[in-house]
Order: C-alpha cells, then structure tokens, then sequence
C-alpha cells in the first residue's frame, strides 16, 4: 500500500498560520537531506535541537539557495524516532509559505512527499506500535472532549493491547496442549484435563466480557451522540438550546414557531461529545414553511439517539407523543410563579439556569456516559467487531467441549480457539489484511 523504502516529508502542523511550523523527514535520507536544506556544518547532534538556517533549493551551487528562515532541527536517528527510521524535523516559523518551499526542496533532493498516516504507519511496520496504539494516534488527534482525549491517550499507552496480549498468550497456551493432544493420540495421554480446558476458556470469555462492557461505554465516548429538542412550540426548546451551548446561537422570540429549521450545535456534556439539535415546534400548522420544519423535528427526533421532550410547565398543553424513542422529559419556565412541577419531570428554567445541572447530568445519565473511567475502554468499532468474533468462537469451543468427548472434539475446540486467536491477532495487528491497513490509516491527515 505505501512504499517503505524511500525517503518522505511532510508538513507535521496544521495548514495554516501559527509561531511554529514543522516539517518532518523520516527515510534512509533523512540527515542528507538536513544537510542539504539548511546551511549547518557537518552532522547533526542526534536528539539535540540546532539553531540554523533553512534554505531553498537543494544546495546545489546551479540552483538558487537562498536562505529562507531560521530553523530548530532535531535529529532523531533509527530506531530511536517515532517511525523507526531516521527522523529529522524542522522547526521554522509557522508560515505556510517557508514550510511549502521546505517541502518542495526536500522533494527536489529526492524526498516523496508522504501520505496520510504514513509515517505512523512506518512506525507499525517497523515494531514502534501496534494497531490499536497507531489508531489510538488518530483518535487523540480527533478527540473534542478531555475524555476522548483520556481514552485515546489510554490506548495510545497499550492498554489494550496488554489485555488482549494477556488473553492471547492463555489461547497460544490451550492451543499448543490441545494440538499435542490431537497429534498424538495413540499415546492415551491427554495434554489438556477437560476440567482446566472447561475453566480456562469460562476465564477467556469473562475477560472478552469485559472488554465488551467498557466497549459499549467506550464508542459512546468516542463517536458522541446526538440529542434532539423537541416539544410544542413556545415551550422554551431555542432557549434551553442556547443555554446548553452557552450563545445565543438559536433565535428565540415570544412568536410561536420561531424556528423552522434544525440548528445543530456540539457540546460537550461530561466528557461526551454530544450535537445538539433544535428543532420546529410540532404543532399542526397551515404554513408550507413551518409545517417543513415540523417534518424536520419529526425526522431530527426519529434518528437522535436520546431526544429532551419539552413542555412549558406554566402551561396545560400536553407535549407532542413521541412513542417509542427514549426520551428524558423536562418542564421549562420554572422561574415563573404560575409553574406547575409534575412528578418524573424535571424542571428547569432556561432563563435563569435553575435545574441545568441536574438537566445535564440526566442527559448524560440517559446516553450512558456518568461511568467512572476503567481501563482499557474499547472505543473503536473494528476491536468490538473483532472481540465479539472472538467471544463468538470461544462459546463454540464451549459448545463442542460440552458436545462429546475424545479426539473428534479436541480437533473442534481447537479450530475454534484458532478462529478466536486470529481475531484477536487481528485487533493487535499481529495478523492483518492489507484491506485492514488501508482502512486504519487512511483516517489520518497527513504529516502525522
Ligand atoms: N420566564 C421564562 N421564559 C422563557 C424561558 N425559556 C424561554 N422563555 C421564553 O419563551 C419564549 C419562547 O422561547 P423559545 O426559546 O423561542 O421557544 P421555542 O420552544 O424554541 O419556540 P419555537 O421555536 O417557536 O417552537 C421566549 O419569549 C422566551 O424568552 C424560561 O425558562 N423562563
Ligand atoms: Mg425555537
């Protein structure tokens, strides 16, 4: 998928402007390349920070080589760098205009300009990390929330992959006893008791249970969820909206039907990336426009993953049925004297704040998210499919262990801890697809 053996650069920063800039070198060329784009004698001091100047071109005396900025290089040489290869890196101002020309005259020096994800995926190839530690790069990079940061952090440490290491090396262990078993059979001699076979996989699937647990929890960290505002209209949805987002950023008037449109907005709510969506007040309407807009609500709330049933608790008027969707219900206006509480509704008052906190936290109580951080938490879909294949297969090996006894069963139970071992080989990366690789890292940007 990419070519390992050539030399690549890349700008590390984010396009833009900002005080510092990188350009990052990783390749067999890499200190070369140094030498020749900045004007420093002799070698560079590995992992020691040099003050010099970059220059255009590639210092060839035909070319133009002027200088263009000052520069910090650090020298990381293999294997002590975050690809395993000799890395350089080049600190300038953060201008995008030094930094392309930087690139641009590492290319003419003969550097391929790297892909997305490229150098983390030398780093996987070369042994730095693993799979889960080179997606968790990729996810603290994305993450919006401190949590999503923690998590990602976690990952990128191997926790997971110290768990799933832990449970492999128990299968690796079942599976050398029982093929011992399996080869020689006339010897009479089982390698492997069907009561410790029987306990070590209730020990494997108790583990793989786990990890699924904190994974139900963890996707709700990593991908965020999406919460709907709907209610009659009038009730205070824009209000109560704007008052989680913390702007004015939806129109709130006394006219009923004020919003006609969805307005989305993401905050993050105890460590969840939640997008709030505002919605039409659902009320049968005459107006092409707003009867549009309720459709909108309607939609927005069929597909939200918790929606906040609004109802004006200064009113009678009952909020529109939502049958079916979880929904958390809540009574605006409770700052007003004629404000009714009602039992298993919480009241709030978007005006004056009053109830938010306890509004929030409900939230977040209702989409799963007020656990207490246990490690490792399996955040990405690809782990949860592989460890739910895993614990598929081992409840098969239970299965065929309960089914008879003697050799036949022995060949079962091993075909399927194998299938169980490949999927968690699979996660680590131990054993991979090319397919698998290419979907990993094309979620990268690239410099990193
Ligand atoms: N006293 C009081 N008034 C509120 C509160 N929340 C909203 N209001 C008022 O209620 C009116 C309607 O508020 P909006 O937030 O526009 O209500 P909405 O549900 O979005 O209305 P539509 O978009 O028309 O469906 C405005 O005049 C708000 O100032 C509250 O907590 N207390
Ligand atoms: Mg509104």
């Amino acid at each position: 998928m990419f070519s390992t053996e050539d030399t690549i650069v890349a700008i590390a920063t984010p396009p833009g402007r900002g005080g510092i800039g990188i350009v990052r070198i990783s390749g067999p060329r890499a200190a070369d390349l140094a030498a020749r784009l900045t004007t420093h004698q002799g070698a560079f001091e590995p992992r020691h920070a040099t003050l010099t100047v970059v220059r255009r071109g590639d210092g060839r005396a035909d070319r133009d080589c002027g200088p263009i900025d000052q520069a910090i290089v650090t020298f990381f040489p293999a294997p002590h760098s975050y690809t395993g290869e000799d890395v350089v890196e080049l600190s300038t101002h953060g201008s995008p205009v030094i930094l392309q020309t930087i690139v641009q005259s590492a290319v003419r020096a003969g550097a391929r300009m790297a892909r997305p994800g490229e150098f983390t995926f030398r780093a996987f190839l070369n042994g730095r990390i693993d799979l889960p530690q080179a997606e968790a790069v990729a996810d603290l990079i994305e993450s919006v929330t401190p949590r999503q940061a923690a998590v990602a952090f976690d990952q990128l440490q191997g926790t997971l992959t110290r768990a799933i290491g832990e449970i492999d090396a128990d299968l690796f262990d079942l599976i050398a006893r029982l093929e011992a078993s399996v080869d020689f059979p006339d010897e009479g001699y089982h390698f492997v008791r069907p009561g410790v076979l029987q306990s070590a996989l209730t020990s494997v699937n108790t583990r793989l249970e786990a990890l699924l647990a904190a994974g139900q929890q963890g996707r709700v960290i990593r991908e965020g969820r999406v919460v709907a505002i709907v209610g009659g209209p009038n009730v205070g949805k824009s209000s109560l909206f704007n008052a989680l987002v913390g702007s004015s950023r939806a129109i709130v008037t006394a006219v009923p039907g004020t919003t006609r449109d969805l307005v989305t907005e993401t905050v993050d709510l105890h460590g969840v990336r939640v997008t709030l969506v505002d919605t039409a007040g659902v009320r049968a309407t005459i107006d092409v426009v707003e009867a549009e807009g309720v459709n909108r609500s309607l939609g927005a709330a069929s597909v939200a993953d918790l929606i906040v049933v609004v109802r004006d608790g200064t009113s009678v008027e009952e909020p529109p049925v939502m049958a079916g969707l979880p929904a958390l219900h809540v009574a605006n206006k409770c700052d007003r004297s004629e404000f009714v509480e009602r039992p298993d509704v919480l009241s709030v008052s978007a005006l004056t704040g009053e109830g938010l906190g306890e509004f929030r936290h409900a939230v977040a109580e209702r989409l799963g998210a007020t656990f207490s951080v246990e490690c490792p938490q399996v955040t990405n879909i690809r782990h949860i499919a592989l460890l739910e294949s895993a614990r598929a297969s081992i409840h098969a090996a239970n299965e065929a262990l309960a089914g008879a006894g003697g050799a036949l069963s022995e060949e079962f139970v091993l075909a399927d801890l194998q299938r169980a071992m490949a999927a968690l080989e699979e996660i680590t990366g131990r054993r991979t697809t090319e397919d698998v690789l290419q979907h990993v890292f094309e979620r990268f940007c690239i410099g990193k």
